[in-house]
């Protein structure tokens, strides 16, 4: 019997943690699904020896660059870019791209390792990656984010590809920085090819694509209360972050019956007690990608609003939550007043967040908690779709595609539930997610040898 049949989680996280140093958010991103696939595992020897988990928690590669742009005062200026192929063991690497200056190795490293898992679950033929730059495209001129996506995409066209590595948007690249970055992947390479997905409908773009995370949010959480007989209908919603994933979970939300009362952006939240109306929405849409201003705005426009300076809305009273900005912004002590005030599920739109000590009150209360790479899987599904329909030189119609994703979202669903459910009916979707995500790249593994 090899060594390694023998390391148990601790050893293992202890290893994770010194080969990482200082990479908080990857280290807790491997932390959670290694937890449920060494209890997987316990019986299955094979992974083991192939050290199976060991390799899917060491990236492929790590590309770092150096990112050069002038702004409108010519001044040079220099920012760190990165792509990390995790795995592509089932399909090219896929995995959006993040320009915030938050963004470090560890972010992104984290990012696409749970796109590795997120990306199996949608049983479409995509492998994990994820890129991005400490770029702020707050406050920048158009002209600005123009010469930084240009100059970003410079170095970044040598290592993707339509079967290489395909990313998409994510936080900081919507439909603006995708269309500059396919222009200049286009020029250096003389290529028209589905590089990108996100990309505008004029050009090769596909339909549900913008709406699709936020809604597969949705339909998620409707599969997991349709699961207990319940539904959407006559719900509230507290729903943080209000770019792409929060607007357009807000929009279905409110299609399905519910009334969503927080919207939020790093500056605070805004509560508006009456709920919200398409219009609202889309007065926020175009807020956010036309203005480009703040949510504070909200409670000045809308009447009976109220804007809460830097505070997140998790202690406003709810039955349904949807954390949809970022990372870790949702703590143990936010956890505990959402489940205190009765919310009865958490479908994560955003990656990773709610902290692990959250997670663990969720469990403990039983209450319906859908974690990102499961909940938010419709966005890099419908991405999937615009492959094939790049591939396929054709377009598909918005009605087929909104039918597609939702199919999705309850195979993901079911899923979840072959591997999650437990004695009782109670669904640990964090296991199911990641024990489904984990077995069909760890067999694809399986069959390449060590590699
Ligand atoms: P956007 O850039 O469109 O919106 C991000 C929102 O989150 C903004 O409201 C932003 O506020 C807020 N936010 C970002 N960083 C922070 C922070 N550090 N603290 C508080 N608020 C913050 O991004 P998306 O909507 O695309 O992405 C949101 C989340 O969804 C991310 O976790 C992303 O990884 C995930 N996701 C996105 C997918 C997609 O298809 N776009 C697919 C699957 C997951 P502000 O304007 O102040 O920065
Ligand atoms: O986190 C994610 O799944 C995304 N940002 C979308 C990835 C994609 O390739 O569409």
């Amino acid at each position: 019997m090899a060594v390694s049949d023998h390391v148990d989680l601790e050893t293992f996280m202890a290893g994770v943690t010194k080969r990482n140093p200082g990479q908080t958010e990857f280290i807790q991103a491997v932390h959670e699904v290694a937890q449920d696939i060494f209890e997987f595992m316990e019986d299955k020897v094979h992974y083991h020896e192939a050290q199976i988990l060991r390799r899917m928690a060491e990236p492929d590669r790590v590309i770092s660059f150096r990112v050069c742009w002038e702004d409108d005062n010519h001044n040079v200026r220099v920012q760190r870019g990165w792509r990390v192929q995790n795995n592509n063991a089932i399909g090219p690497y896929k995995g959006g791209i993040r320009f915030h200056p938050s963004v470090t190795e560890s972010v992104l490293k984290f990012l696409a390792f749970e796109q590795t898992f997120k990306n199996s679950l949608t049983g479409l033929p995509m492998g994990g990656g994820k890129g991005g730059a400490n770029f702020n495209p707050k406050g920048k001129s158009d002209a600005e984010v123009m010469r930084f996506c240009q100059s970003f995409m410079s170095e970044l066209y040598r290592h993707i590809g339509p079967n290489t590595d395909v990313p998409a948007g994510d936080i900081g690249v919507g439909g603006r920085e995708i269309g500059y970055m396919f222009g200049q992947y286009k020029r250096l390479t003389n290529r028209w090819e589905g590089v990108l997905t996100g990309k505008g409908q004029e050009y090769g773009g596909s339909q549900m694509r913008p709406e699709a995370t936020g809604y597969g949010a949705v339909y998620f959480l409707r599969n997991m209360l349709k699961h207990q007989g319940m539904d959407v209908e006559g719900h509230t919603a507290v729903i943080s972050g209000s770019g792409n994933v929060a607007t357009h979970a807000a929009e279905k939300i409110t299609q399905l019956g519910g009334k969503v009362l927080t919207m939020s952006d790093s500056g605070g939240f805004i509560h508006d007690p009456d709920g919200m109306t398409q219009e609202k929405i889309d007065w926020i849409k175009h807020l956010k990608t036309v203005k480009r201003g703040r949510i504070s705005e909200y409670a000045d426009e809308f009447s009976g609003a109220t804007y809460h300076e830097g505070k997140r809305p998790w202690d406003v009273a709810c039955d349904l939550a949807l954390p949809c900005a970022t990372q870790n912004e949702l703590n143990e002590d936010e956890a505990k007043s959402l489940v205190g005030n009765g919310c009865k599920g958490v479908s994560e739109g955003a990656n990773m967040p709610t902290t692990l000590q959250g997670v663990k009150v969720f469990h403990d209360a039983k209450i319906l908690y859908g974690p990102g790479k499961a909940a938010n899987a419709g966005g890099v599904a419908v991405s999937g779709l615009e492959m094939s329909q790049n591939s396929e030189r054709i377009s598909w119609n918005s009605e087929r595609l909104g039918d597609m994703l939702t199919d999705l979202m309850e195979g993901i669903h079911e899923k979840c539930t072959e591997y999650g459910e437990q004695e009782g009916g109670y669904v640990d979707y964090v296991k199911g997610a990641n024990i489904a995500g984990f077995k069909k790249v760890a067999d694809a593994m399986m069959a390449f040898g060590v590699v």
